[in-house]
């Protein structure tokens, strides 16, 4: 059987490369890439892959999308949260940020605020994968150059990595014009991971976690004016909760 050492969540708007990510660490297509179909804040898939022969659970989610933050359809949202925080158990032993170069958008600082700071209470040790820079003269030294406008936002990562996700045109038989730059992403994010995903991670209470998480996500999504009982009722059918949760659930709504 393996054994599965920590859970990675990759975390960013759709189109920022996630799941390009997760094919490069693969080595295979496993993960739908370019894959626009209307889905949810927290809804996630996962994976389990070596990372030189670490196993990890590697969990591709939907992030924020521009634009996303006033609309987020609260019941689905917090019902994904809680689908995905019982398939986390309690434990996140990295957070790796995806977007895609140059432009830091609106959605990459809320995806920052959400995951990092809400979800992970700060605790838990997060990278930035930047992808799309395989026309850059050099990958690395994009971060340096741009690493000021990241702080400005508060973007403060623990490691980063330049990369290009993807292997570009077909030049002959089994060549592609950014073979030599994805080979050298590729081996950038496993040694990001290696290096940075912590061992004994912070463990958050599963059910505490989730509770926890309610009321922030709720300012962080403006969701103030909600008719509190019908909401609880959908968001406990959908997860299946039991009356007490269900009771600690609607008590979490009324601090609100
Ligand atoms: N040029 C370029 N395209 C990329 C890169 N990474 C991903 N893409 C493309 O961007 C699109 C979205 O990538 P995907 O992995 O599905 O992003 P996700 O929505 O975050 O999972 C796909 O068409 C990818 O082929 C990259 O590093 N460079
Ligand atoms: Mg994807």
């Amino acid at each position: 059987m393996i054994e599965v050492v920590g859970n990675i969540v990759l975390v960013g708007e759709t189109g920022a490369g996630k799941s390009s990510i997760i094919n490069m660490i693969a080595g295979v297509d496993i993960a739908e890439t370019s894959n626009g179909a209307a889905s949810c804040t927290f809804d996630h898939h996962d994976y389990t892959l070596p990372v030189h022969d670490q196993y990890f659970k590697i969990f591709d989610t939907m992030g924020l999308n521009e634009g996303d933050r006033g609309t987020v359809g609260h019941t689905a949202a917090i019902a994904k949260l809680y689908q995905f925080i019982t398939h986390l158990d309690g434990q996140i032993n990295l957070l790796v940020f995806c977007m895609r170069g140059p432009r830091i958008k609106d959605a990459t600082h809320q995806n920052w605020k959400l995951f990092h700071e809400i979800m992970c209470e700060k605790k838990v040790p997060t990278v930035l994968v930047v992808t799309g820079l395989e026309n850059e003269d050099s990958l690395d030294s994009w971060w340096w150059n741009n690493k000021e406008n990241f702080e400005r936002h508060d973007i403060r990562p623990d490691d980063t990595a330049c990369i290009t996700a993807i292997r570009g045109k077909k030049l002959g038989d089994d060549r592609y014009a950014f073979d030599d730059q994805y080979e050298e992403s590729r081996a950038k994010v496993m040694k990001l991971i290696l290096n940075r995903a912590l061992l004994s991670a912070p463990r958050f209470h599963k059910t505490h976690w989730f509770y926890a998480l309610i009321r922030p996500i709720l300012t962080f999504f403006r969701l103030t004016k909600i008719r509190h009982r019908k909401v609880v009722r959908d968001i406990a059918a959908v997860c299946g909760l039991s009356e007490e949760e269900t009771r600690r659930l609607r008590e979490e709504f009324d601090k609100h």
